[in-house]
């Protein structure tokens, strides 16, 4: 071999593929062609949507080598693979973030300008993917990200519902929920698997019997079996070779049992039998509503999660002769306990399908697992009816008494005759009518339990699992969250992205932490201006869009103010709307009020059963009606609820804030990533003491961070004591004439009635303490318009809040995980072709 020559001559000869060059010519031929062999159309005839679908075809085939090249490498026996189980993955649109990580942005867009065409265009009519509710699945999707930049090898599993998360309307101030069609025109990252299908057991009974070697075994005989056929998309690291896959099922009906019916004459049952079993991967559940008794969720849990270990025991196979090392090969990740019923479906696996005994099963079980925690709600924790569950997974009850039993056992030991400990630790719960409890099933099955912020693992360790840390206390740690800068700045943010790249280079995208070299800037009275120039024509941008949507105009000069989550009591957007109709009734009572004007932007879904978090959507608008109209008030306040917060539109909204808003009640928000995506994107925060506030609070500096509210010891002092909300009702003005006017019909067109259930709730019991914190947070807001008004010294805090945002990329998160929890190294993949020159 001589290279120098070889290369000489290779160059020469070397043409460049359609399906693979990159000059702007080829990319250009090859829409051209994706445009009319795959969609059937000629520029005359296409519209956005076409030309969307011809170049997502066209970056696909880009990523194929990459991608098959991952696939490969990882089947190698010494190569562990990190296993992310999720009933959720809230990816977002996929074509700009593989433009970006492909480093092939500027190029497409030069093919696409050649070809007449806009890109941004094309890129905003991608229909996102809603597998996902909100933090939990959005968690995911940033941490397949990383794992795929730092070379990781890793497999996220998880469903692919026919509907995501609804698409909101909002109707007279109301939420309405639309059915979310995201498969309508196809999806081009996909590519199904049908030869990775595998079936799934549901109901039936088991059986003991001896085998031929005369060994006591358990068979599970079902009453019906699901097919469940993969899809897989790709996900690919920031220039590197790696593409990982998301491996998503659908549940299908299995033939077999289909001819039976048929064969009988019974075409109806057929017919059944498919609807029934696809009708398993149709639709989302939505989060904050009580799962319990809800039989077909269950059911979904149970079938990615057997199709996910199947489908790990068949990639096993393929280069082992057996399972023993199993626990070397794979770190499964349960994302909170949707899908822990995986630790009684690995221990069936290998001890009725492959044999083990309970101990060596036992061991690569929980050498496999690891269980993150996301919520202490007690409403979010999951447990199943035992009857429901005997019914759905007869085998599975058995062996998760087994393991209680085993357990249980292991608790005597230790405290004897302590029967409060044993039923505080069983898995189950049977004070009355009996359930599973799952966090109990996942934190036994799993070597290591995590929560996902520093005062949330404090938490864990303190509430709803102190029994179990005081049992295994080396089990419990922490890993504080964190989001992808490729997304949540790179793509999304590209001016304040090409700004910072100008001054120090782009191995920030890579290496977060890098982004401390900005202070050197903050007395740079040019590079502020930058700064702030670039932010206000980021708002601009978002101001257009709400006079777009809305026909409601604001103005960037103002102070964007921003309030976007799901919506819910804990994370108490109404505090936010206290404040606001505070702002409102100053103005009110002295309209010359020296004020700093705000625009006051809200975004987020309710869950479709959560009644008070729907008539907060509606409080919201109605303020908005009045307040938007009211000539007093000349444009000094405006209040904006943006309809269908999704991905899509967090890339929107995150560059174009000025204020994070992050006003939990203490204790109650595990983490929180929207923080972090504000922050990084030059957003100040007003927060409480709550989930990763805390942290960003401390890497930020205090003085850069608007802190207000009660601390979670204070909360519980103060439910001690006995928490009074009329005292604060009567002993403060303010708050008292804030919910006058709200109780009064003000903004519901004289109806007194419309909100009560809102006002009650917080005038008798008020669970999440708004009252407790409505001084701290006002008195913290009027600190707040202040500081905006001086902003030369806003900007030094908003450089200072991206500069240190170092420890809140996923890339941190996901090494932490790496070295603590999974075990796990990089794996460079090398290219090699499959395509033959001469083929
Ligand atoms: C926390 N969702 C955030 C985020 O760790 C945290 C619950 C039941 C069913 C379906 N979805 C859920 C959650 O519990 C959830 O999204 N939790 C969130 O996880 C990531 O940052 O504080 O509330």
């Amino acid at each position: 071999m001589n290279p120098p020559i070889n290369e000489m001559m290779q160059s020469q000869i070397q043409i460049e593929d359609d399906r693979t060059g990159l000059s702007i010519e080829t990319l250009r031929r090859a829409m051209a062609d994706n445009l009319f062999y795959i969609l059937g159309k000629y520029p005359a005839i296409a519209n956005n949507k076409d030309y969307y679908m011809a170049l997502a075809y066209t970056v696909r085939d880009r990523l194929l080598h990459r991608w098959l090249n991952t696939y490969e490498a990882y089947m190698k026996p010494e190569v562990k693979i990190v296993c992310y189980l999720s009933a959720e993955f809230l990816v977002g649109p996929h074509l700009a973030n593989n433009l970006i990580n492909l480093g092939i942005y500027d190029q497409i867009r030069q093919a696409v300008q050649e070809s007449g065409l806009n890109l941004q265009e094309l890129i905003n009519t991608e229909e996102e993917p809603g597998l996902g509710n909100g933090g939990l699945g959005r968690l995911a999707a940033c941490y397949m990200e990383s794992l795929a930049t730092l070379e990781v090898p890793a497999i996220g599993y998880g469903i692919r519902y026919e509907f995501g998360i609804f698409d909101q309307e909002i109707r007279e101030g109301w939420q309405v929920e639309i059915t979310d069609k995201w498969l309508q025109d196809g999806n081009p990252w996909e590519i199904i698997r049908p030869e990775s299908e595998v079936y799934i057991n549901f109901g039936g009974r088991t059986e003991p019997y001896q085998d031929d070697q005369g060994n006591y075994r358990v068979r599970w005989i079902p009453e019906y079996v699901v097919k469940g056929i993969a899809y897989d998309t790709p996900i690919l690291g920031y220039k590197v070779n790696t593409a990982n896959t998301l491996r998503l099922w659908k549940g299908e009906a299995c033939e077999s049992f289909n001819f039976q019916r048929f064969n009988v004459g019974d075409y109806y049952g057929a017919v059944d039998t498919k609807v029934y079993s696809e009708n398993l991967t149709k639709v989302l559940y939505p989060n904050d509503e009580p799962v319990q008794g809800k039989e077909l969720r269950l059911q979904q849990q149970y079938f990615f999660v057997s199709c996910a270990l199947q489908d790990m025991i068949r990639i096993h196979l393929t280069e082992s002769e057996n399972l023993d090392n199993f626990g070397d090969k794979f770190a499964a990740q349960l994302n909170d306990t949707h899908p822990s019923i995986g630790v009684a479906e690995l221990m069936r696996l290998l001890i009725d399908v492959h044999h083990y005994s309970w101990d060596q099963a036992w061991d690569i079980t929980q050498k496999t697992f690891a269980y993150t925690n996301h919520t202490l709600l007690p409403e979010a924790l999951e447990k199943w009816p035992l009857s429901i569950f005997g019914r759905l997974l007869p085998r599975h009850l058995e062996i998760i008494y087994e393991i209680n039993r085993r357990f249980l056992d292991q608790v005597r030991m230790k405290y004897p005759g302590n029967n409060e400990k044993l039923s505080c630790l069983s898995l189950i719960d049977d004070r009355g009518e009996k359930y599973i409890r799952m966090a109990n099933l996942a934190t036994v099955g799993s070597h290591k339990v995590n929560g996902v912020a520093a005062l949330h693992s404090e938490l864990v360790k303190k509430t709803i699992l102190r029994d179990f840390y005081e049992f295994w206390p080396e089990k419990f740690t922490n890993v504080t969250n964190g989001v992808t800068p490729r997304r949540w700045m790179v793509v999304s943010n590209p001016r304040l992205s090409e700004l910072i790249t100008s001054r120090i280079g782009d191995n920030w995208i890579k290496n977060l932490d890098e982004l401390r070299r900005l202070e050197q800037f903050v007395d740079d009275g040019h590079f502020r201006y930058q700064w702030r120039e670039v932010k206000w024509g980021v708002k601009q941008d978002l101001a257009n869009y709400i006079e777009d949507k809305l026909g409601i105009k604001v103005s960037p000069d103002t102070l964007f103010d921003v309030q976007v989550k799901r919506i819910h009591e804990y994370k108490r957007q109404h505090l936010n709307v206290l404040q606001i109709i505070t702002l409102y009734n100053r103005i009110k009572h002295n309209p010359n009020l020296d004020f700093t004007p705000r625009t006051c932007i809200f975004g987020g879904k309710a869950a479709p059963g959560y009644y008070m978090a729907k008539l907060i959507i509606k409080l919201i608008n109605s303020v908005a009606e009045v307040v938007n109209k009211d000539p007093d008030v000349r444009d000094r306040l405006k209040v904006v609820f943006l309809p269908d917060y999704n991905v899509t539109l967090g890339q929107r909204v995150y560059p174009a804030a000025d204020l994070s808003e992050q006003i939990s009640t203490a204790g109650k928000e595990a983490s929180g990533t929207g923080n972090m995506k504000f922050s990084l994107n030059g957003a100040l925060t007003i927060g409480t003491y709550d989930g990763a506030n805390i942290e960003i609070r401390q890497e930020v500096g205090e003085e850069n961070f608007f802190l207000f509210g009660l601390k979670t010891e204070d909360i519980d002092q103060l439910r001690a004591k006995g928490y009074n909300p009329w005292d604060y009702y009567y002993n403060n003005p303010e708050l008292k004439s804030t919910l006058d006017l709200i109780s009064s019909g003000f903004f519901s067109h004289g109806d007194c009635e419309l909100f009560r259930p809102l006002v009650d709730s917080l005038l008798h019991s008020d669970p999440f303490f708004l009252f407790a914190d409505y001084q701290s947070y006002l008195e913290c807001q009027d600190r707040v318009s202040q500081a905006y008004k001086d902003q030369e010294y806003w900007t030094k805090m908003s450089i200072l809040n991206v500069a240190r945002m170092g420890k809140f990329s996923s890339d941190r998160s996901i090494k932490e995980y790496c070295e603590n929890i999974w075990y796990a190294k990089p794996v460079p993949i090398e290219m090699k072709d499959y395509v033959q020159a001469d083929a």
